[in-house]
């Protein structure tokens, strides 16, 4: 099987899925928000705080305008949302050929078992894809803006915990939070979650084009050891090379400068889970979960889309969780 990029979901690239029409639809007939005037982040961190909004516990459409174009993501709240108490945000972002949508249905992230007290962010990425891959139609830099302008409006409409803001994503998706990771944006996260990431930028090496702006950068990767369309090993991939996934591992833990690690195998040696001590003295700002079975999809217990795409079934571990639990322990200092 030729070591592809995230084309092997069925809605990957050409064959867009059925659901993105709807949803497509649904985006387009909310009429989006008016970009937010630029400001420092900082001094508008709570603005959102005590704005009212009725739609709870469901997924609500939005746009914005950045670098001239109209951008599109879905807010989740939780049921309860107080308008009064600050929220962690959690922004997450889906493969190629992609949609928010589709992410957050895998994932089943918004359930309340997973982020009933955060705000679940899902961005849209210019046809379908993130910046990074040689297919995407956007720069690195116009995604970053892209990012900062949704961070700008978020902390603008919702009561955002400005210290509690992390970043998930899978596949292309995952390369795009690596991205974000290390970039100036990346300042603006506690933590950081990619899973099946194909890695294409940033990737010439410790400081090839990573620069975070702290150390250490909570970073944690969940990868399938039998990942088809991101090498484990690394590789060419569909959307350009891929460092194998040690080896990036290996350039946050000098990032970050950790200092020891230790690995601890479950589930009769098939899943391994590996946490390093780094600058902050703390265990696990940086980990790294390997399926050794598992193929280019998100980890899950139950059944769902990515894994059927790609002929899996559950596997032993619940990415969702992990990757809450991981943001859970992280507070932007
Ligand atoms: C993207 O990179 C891959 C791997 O290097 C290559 O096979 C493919 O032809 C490239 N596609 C474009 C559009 O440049
Ligand atoms: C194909 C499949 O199993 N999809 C499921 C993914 O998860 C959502 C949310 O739990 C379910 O509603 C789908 O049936």
């Amino acid at each position: 099987m030729p070591s592809g990029g995230p084309r092997t979901f069925p809605w990957h690239r050409a064959t867009m899925h059925p659901l993105s029409y709807i949803a497509g639809f649904i985006a387009a007939s909310v009429t989006p928000a008016l970009a937010a005037p630029a400001a420092t982040l900082q001094a508008r961190a709570t603005a959102g705080c005590g704005k009212t909004h009725l739609l709870r516990g469901i997924t609500t459409y939005h746009g914005l305008t950045s670098s001239g174009r109209d951008r599109s993501y879905s807010v989740h709240l939780p049921g309860d949302y107080d308008k009064s108490r600050p929220y962690p945000v959690v922004l997450g972002f889906h493969g190629s050929s992609s949609i928010g949508l589709f992410f957050e249905v895998d994932t089943k992230m918004s359930e309340s078992r997973f982020s009933a007290n955060k705000i679940m962010v899902y961005p849209n990425g210019v046809g379908g894809a993130w910046a990074g891959a040689n297919y995407s139609e956007l720069s690195v830099d116009e995604d970053l803006q892209f990012v900062t302008d949704l961070l700008t409006e978020l902390r603008d409409e919702y009561c955002v915990d400005d210290s509690r803001i992390y970043a998930t994503g899978i596949s292309n998706g995952g390369g795009f939070v690596n991205a974000i990771a290390c970039s100036p944006v990346g300042d603006e996260f506690a933590a950081f979650a990619p899973a099946s990431g194909a890695y294409y930028t940033d990737n010439a090496g410790v400081t090839g084009g990573c620069s975070p702006t702290r150390s250490p950068l909570p970073v944690l990767e969940i990868h399938g050891g039998s990942d088809a369309s991101v090498l484990y090993d690394g590789g060419v991939g569909e959307g350009g090379m891929e460092p194998a996934i040690p080896t990036w591992l290996g350039w946050w833990a000098e990032r970050n400068a950790c200092t020891s690690s230790k690995v601890e195998d479950s589930f009769g040696g098939d899943v391994h889970h590996t946490m390093w001590t780094c600058a902050d003295g703390v265990e696990g700002a940086l980990q790294h979960w390997k399926i050794d079975d598992m193929g280019h999809c998100w980890a899950s217990t139950e059944i769902n889309f990515s894994q059927i795409s790609v002929l899996e079934g559950p596997t032993h571990i619940q990415a969702s969780q992990i990757v809450m639990d991981f943001f859970d322990k992280f507070t932007k200092p």
